[in-house]
C-alpha cells in the first residue's frame, strides 16, 4: 500500500479560501502518509486490533470495518489471523476509497474473504457481527446522527461481540484541552508539517470532523445498551475505546 502514497502537502501552499476538508482523490493519494504523520498512535492502534481480534472474537465470526478507508484494519487483521478465521466488510462513503481498497485486499491477502462496499454507515443494514471497528470515522458524523449508527452497531452484534471506536476527543477541562492541542501541533511539527500546513487543516476540518469528550463516548456507549466500556488507549487528543456486549 505505502509504494503508491505520496505524501501530503494538500496545505502546503495558502490558499485563498480553504475548502472542507473531504475524502476525494487528491487526499486518497497520500492518505497512508497523511494518516501516519496526523493521528498520533495510529499504528499502535491498527497492531492491538488484530490482538483484540484474537482474543474476543469467535473463529468464523462477521467482522466491520466502517469507514475503512484504504483497508487499513483490514490488512492489520488479515496480517495476524488466518484466512478461516473471520469475514470481514469493510464500508466507506467514498467511491475513491473503495476502489483502492478492493485492489489492495486483491493483492495483499486473496485468501482471505474479505469485501469493500460503498455506502453510509448511517443506513446501512448491518448483519450479525462478531467485531464492529470504527477506526476514526464516528467523528466526522453529524453529532446528532451518532447515536442511532451507535445503537444499530450494538444491535448488529451477537452476544459477546466487541466494539472498537477510535476517535480524535476533546477534554471536558479547558485548559487541559488547550495543551492537549498545543502538543498536537507540537506532534505534527516534529512530523514535518509547517505552521501554515497546520492552521489550513484546522480550518479545512472545522464542523467536519467534531470531537466528542470520552465521557460522551461512554454514556452514549451505554445508552446503546453496551454493559461494560473502556478507553484502552490514549495519545494527546486522540483515544480508543472498546465496548462489550455481553454473552
Ligand atoms: C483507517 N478507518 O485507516 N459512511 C461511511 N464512511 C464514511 C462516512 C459515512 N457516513 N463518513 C465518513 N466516512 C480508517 C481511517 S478516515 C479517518 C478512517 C481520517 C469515511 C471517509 O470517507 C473516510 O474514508 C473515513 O470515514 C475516515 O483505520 O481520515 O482521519
Amino acid at each position: 500500500m505505502s509504494d503508491a502514497s505520496y505524501r501530503d502537502a494538500i496545505f502546503s501552499t495558502p490558499l485563498d479560501r480553504v475548502a472542507r476538508f473531504s475524502f476525494d482523490e487528491q487526499v486518497v493519494a497520500c492518505f497512508p502518509d497523511m494518516i501516519r504523520r496526523s493521528v498520533p498512535g495510529y499504528g499502535q492502534i491498527l497492531g492491538m486490533l488484530g490482538v483484540i481480534a484474537e482474543r474476543h472474537l469467535r473463529h468464523g465470526a462477521h467482522v466491520y470495518d466502517l469507514g475503512c478507508s484504504l483497508g487499513a484494519v483490514g490488512l492489520a487483521l488479515a496480517g495476524r489471523l488466518p484466512a478461516d478465521a473471520f469475514r470481514l466488510t469493510g464500508v466507506d462513503l467514498s467511491p475513491a476509497m473503495v476502489s483502492r481498497a478492493g485492489e489492495t485486499f486483491a493483492t495483499e491477502c486473496p485468501e482471505h474473504a474479505i469485501e469493500v462496499v460503498e455506502g453510509d454507515i448511517r443506513t446501512l443494514d448491518y448483519r450479525p457481527s462478531g467485531m464492529i471497528v470504527l477506526n476514526f470515522t464516528l467523528q466526522f458524523l453529524p453529532p446528532a446522527d451518532r447515536e442511532a449508527v451507535i445503537k444499530a452497531l450494538f444491535d448488529a452484534l451477537e452476544p459477546g461481540g466487541v466494539l472498537v471506536l477510535s476517535e480524535k476527543i476533546v477534554a471536558d477541562d479547558e485548559q487541559e484541552n488547550a495543551w492537549l492541542v498545543e502538543r498536537y501541533h507540537d506532534f505534527k511539527r516534529a512530523n514535518g508539517y509547517s505552521d501554515m500546513e497546520i492552521s489550513q487543516k484546522r480550518t479545512a476540518l472545522e464542523n467536519v470532523l467534531v470531537p466528542d469528550t470520552l465521557a460522551a463516548h461512554h454514556q452514549r456507549l451505554a445508552r446503546a445498551g453496551f454493559q461494560r466500556s473502556h478507553t484502552w488507549f490514549q495519545y494527546l487528543n486522540f483515544a480508543s475505546i472498546i465496548a462489550f456486549k455481553d454473552a
